[in-house]
């Protein structure tokens, strides 16, 4: 197999953007009265939210989600939110208070530095880092309804400094929210959570309605509704990415415990029946030890089904010639996890150009990232990883420019912006400049 062949097969898009499952595809007949592609039902669910506002999102809630909502009912109450209190018990919120507080102290250090400095004659210049004001944070419904995604989501903007932080996540049949979904927002700073899922949920985001104010950016993964909905909004307001399906990349050596690598190949496979789990080895025993492995810890797996559905279809198991090969796969992957499992793993660390995050040694499970490191596990996936970064506290804020120069440094500078301005064309430019240094001349003489 030549590179771009190996590229190709590599590097899945995130999400096939066109073609609906056939479930959803018939589904969608049902409820628009003809065939309709993803973005077409996307396109008219964004259009229909944002004319008919709170009315819309009720219809296809109750279309959707068959839940009936009001829209009093559209936002948790705080009730519900009390009543999460004795729905997690005590040990699962000391360990999501511990994920979250290792987590703001990771992003802390992610902080970027206003600054101000000097340039000739007293001119001043620098860069303000400032936080998005309102950020709303999608969260799947059903069983990737994570409380360690709303943590990822949540802490970032908090640190980050963002002033509002809300949340949509997909009610249940009965009109709930995942308990655990409800609590780790809390703890994490979300200011209001609606019970909203899918297209509805983000233009309801990006535009607002005559309850829920719009937002300046959303974050968070979804299906392929939520991520055609996302990339249609992009502009109106910022996103943070178009996230896939879960993806691992092991690269492993003949000192590599095969029940390791098994273990974390199938952590990534039991996300999703499109989750990618990648072996990259130069020992064929190892290989053969690993296939045995994940047969046996498959077996053994609640979501065995989907774990199964996801290696059959997306794992491989690719034997090369040495490790710089292997890092040659995993660079032309850019996996959103790549998983160090050799001897010497800090030796190849020079030699990754391309992952969302990387795992160093037998002791650095992909899931410890997940859950509770404190590096962010919103990370690029489909390959994006080549020009997309993990989430990030920066994600939150953007930069300003500050200028003030003085007198003197402006009249040094003068000259060449009305050249450079000549030079465009822009009378007004130049004028600015020129009538500033002309006033000066005059009180000069
Ligand atoms: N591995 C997933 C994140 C996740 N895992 C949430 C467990 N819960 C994507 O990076
Ligand atoms: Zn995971």
């Amino acid at each position: 197999m030549d590179q771009q062949e190996l590229a190709n097969l590599l590097r899945k898009p995130p999400f096939d953007l066109v073609r609906l499952p056939a479930a959803a595809e018939k589904r969608m007949e049902a409820m628009f009265g003809r065939e309709m592609t993803a973005s077409q039902v996307v396109a008219q669910i964004i259009e229909d939210v944002r004319s008919a506002g709170n009315e819309a999102l009720i219809r296809y809630t109750r279309l959707i989600d068959g839940v009936e909502l009001t829209p009093e009912t559209l936002e948790i109450s705080q009730g519900e939110f009390a009543a999460v209190e004795s729905q997690v018990d005590d040990q699962l919120k000391e360990s999501i208070n511990l994920a979250i507080e290792n987590v703001r102290r990771f992003h802390r250090e992610q902080l970027p530095r206003t600054w101000l400095t000097y340039r000739d004659h007293g001119a001043m210049q620098g860069q303000a880092c400032l936080p998005l004001e309102r950020v709303g944070i999608y969260v799947p419904g059903g069983k990737a309804s994570y409380p360690s995604s709303v943590i990822m989501n949540a802490v970032p903007a908090t640190v980050a400094g963002v002033r509002e932080i809300i949340m949509a996540v997909p009610p249940a049949r009965d009109g709930s929210v995942n308990p655990y979904v409800l609590y780790a927002a809390r703890q994490a700073g979300v200011h209001k959570v609606y019970r909203l899922g899918g297209a509805q949920a983000v233009a309801a985001l990006a535009f607002g309605t005559e309850t829920i104010g719009r937002v300046d950016k959303i974050t968070g993964p979804g299906n392929i509704f939520v991520t055609l909905a996302k990339k249609a909004v992009y502009g109106f307001c910022d996103i943070d990415m178009l996230a896939g399906p879960s993806e691992i990349l092991i690269v492993a050596d003949r000192t590599a415990d095969p029940r390791y690598v098994a273990a974390d190949l199938l952590s990534q496979a039991e996300h999703d029946e499109l989750a990618s789990s990648i072996l990259a080895t130069e020992s064929p025993e190892l290989a053969a030890r690993v296939e045995k492995e994940l047969d046996r810890q498959l077996a053994l797996l609640p979501r065995r089904d989907i774990a199964a559905a996801s290696l059959a279809a997306n794992g491989m198991i690719i034997t090369v010639a040495d490790m710089a090969q292997a890092m040659e796969v995993a660079n032309l992957a850019a996996p959103e996890h790549l998983e160090l499992l050799t001897a010497e793993p800090f030796s190849l660390l020079p030699l990754v150009r391309h992952a969302g995050a990387v795992f160093l040694g037998p002791y650095s499970p992909e899931p410890l990232g997940d859950y509770l490191a404190g590096p962010n596990h919103v990370l690029p996936t489909g390959g994006t990883a080549r020009f997309y970064s993990v989430l990030n506290v920066e994600s939150f804020m953007k930069r300003t420019s500050i200028v003030a120069y003085t007198k003197e440094a402006l009249a040094a500078a003068g000259e060449h912006i009305i050249r450079l301005a000549d030079a465009e064309g822009l009378g007004a430019h130049a004028n600015a400049v020129r009538m500033r240094r002309e006033d000066e001349s005059e009180k000069n003489s």
